[in-house]
């Protein structure tokens, strides 16, 4: 807000407080039975990484535990896990994915 002499124009009346969308990451899960081919192919698929950055992710899901996989809007987040675990579903592995909000 500024102060209007009269003769200006009132350009802004109201200072909107504007936040950004709350992000979440879409992280995978290590098991000792999904094949590591399998993951790299799913993260080539539908995080949109080639194959030698899928092939990091998967062995650091594999080293760590877990790995981040992208970072997304909510429904966007959501629907990369339902995608992710309906693919596994199909064919017959326990690969785990989560989505979780940052910062
Ligand atoms: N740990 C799995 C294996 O040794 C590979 C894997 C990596 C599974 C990442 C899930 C996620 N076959």
């Amino acid at each position: 807000r500024s102060p209007d002499g009269g003769d200006a124009v009132v350009l802004e009346r109201h200072t909107q407080k504007i936040q950004p969308p709350q992000m979440y990451q879409v992280a995978m899960l290590n098991d000792d039975f999904t094949p590591m081919e399998f993951v790299v192919m799913v993260i080539q698929e539908f995080f949109g990484k080639d194959r030698e950055a899928a092939t990091q992710i998967m062995l650091k899901i594999h080293l760590d535990g877990k790995g981040v996989c992208g970072v997304y809007s909510r429904d966007v987040a959501a629907t990369k896990v339902d995608q992710v675990l309906d693919t596994a579903r199909q064919a017959g592995h326990p690969l785990q994915c989560v989505s979780e909000p940052i910062e």
